[in-house]
């Protein structure tokens, strides 16, 4: 059954009674997001950026999960696949861009970071680092500090379907179910893990199929439905705040475009397959529903276009025109000293 989740065309908002001003908002990010991942490509193939690492196809799962959490109170550990997760945060296409050209004021690591290894302060966005899975540990022990702390806070957590192989996940969610922490594990299972497939990861046939071995519970959705991502985020994101402990939650999605800027897609998928996927893209799924519901006109949907676009090109020119950090900065501390405060 679950396989099948995402052969649907539709929404499903079944028991949700939404709001159409967040409905909206949904669409308006996960274009938002779209665009800007868009953007990038063409920056990369004008030779004037060094490396992407795409989002696109992911937009539903992270633009629901992130709009179910409290925004800037609960923590998030994102991945690199999640550009729609913090823009929907708050993470501005301005600082993604300055990140992505290596410009000063870069917000995660002053552009010494490979672009993608997010963190927002503000936001809650934890730091990230590139080797894939040692998130989830990380996640687990901050879930721990606000449990001890007595916070209600919900650490998020997200990796791709390929990175549950890792030790770090088995080690991470074994301890958030040990002392029942309030953790998110989002797997947002896109069927590769650059070349290799998900039936050389695993013999079972879901990612959440694992959640009974750590005592947590799981959970799947369709996470080309952003209504139904949003869904299965709120009831996660409950449960944790119940004191009930720690959910995996397993995303089925797909990524139809190459790993990164730097994979060559054809040598390990045929186009029938990326082409079946792409007539089930979640904007569009999105938006055909919105329009079938009167939420959206026509006018609305250029309106949202041209707004996100004006914002991205704004964004872009800032972000080119920036300088690039001093040499002495590589200089700058990793660790912050204990007196440390921003
Ligand atoms: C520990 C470690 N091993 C290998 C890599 C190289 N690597 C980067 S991304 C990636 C694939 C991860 O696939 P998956 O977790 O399915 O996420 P996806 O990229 O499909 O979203 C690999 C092997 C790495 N960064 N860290």
């Amino acid at each position: 059954m679950a396989q099948n989740l995402t052969r649907s065309h539709q929404i499903d908002d079944a028991g949700l009674d939404l709001d159409a001003a967040l409905l909206r908002e949904m669409y308006r990010l996960m274009v938002l997001a779209r665009r800007t991942d868009e953007r990038t490509w063409v920056l990369h193939r004008q030779g004037k950026i060094a490396f992407h690492i795409s989002g696109i196809g992911h937009e539903a799962i992270q633009v629901g999960a992130a709009l179910a959490m409290h925004r800037g109170y609960d923590y998030a550990h994102l991945y690199y696949r999640d550009l729609a997760f913090n823009i929907a945060l708050g993470y501005t296409p301005y600082e993604f861009f300055l990140a992505v050209y290596g410009k000063q004021g870069e917000t995660t690591s002053g552009a010494r970071q490979m672009p993608s290894n997010w963190s927002a302060r503000r936001l809650g966005i934890v730091t990230a680092s590139s080797p894939v899975a040692t998130q989830v540990p990380q996640a687990a022990g901050l879930a721990l500090a606000s449990k001890l702390k007595g916070e209600d806070r919900v650490t998020v957590v997200c990796l791709g379907e390929g990175s549950t192989s890792e030790g770090d996940f088995f080690e991470g969610l074994n301890w958030a179910g040990v002392h029942q922490l309030p953790v998110v594990c989002i797997v947002q299972n896109n069927i590769y893990a650059i070349s290799v497939p998900v039936h050389l990861q695993m013999a079972v046939p879901n990612v959440a199929d694992r959640a009974p071995m750590f005592g947590i519970a799981g959970a799947i959705c369709d996470g080309n439905d952003v209504v139904a991502s949003y869904r299965a985020m709120s009831e996660a994101l409950d449960r944790a705040r119940r004191g009930e402990g720690a959910t995996l939650l397993e995303a089925k999605t797909y990524r139809p475009v190459p790993h990164s800027s730097d994979d060559d897609d054809r040598t390990y998928r045929s186009r029938d397959e990326v082409e079946e996927w792409k007539q089930r893209d979640p904007i569009k799924r999105f938006q055909a529903y919105l329009l079938e519901r009167g939420l959206l006109d026509d006018e609305q949907i250029d309106a949202i276009e041209q707004e996100v676009r004006a914002e991205i090109d704004e964004a872009q020119a800032r972000a080119e025109a920036a300088p690039y950090p001093p040499a002495e900065d590589a200089l700058f501390p990793v660790f912050a000293p204990p007196d440390f405060e921003q």
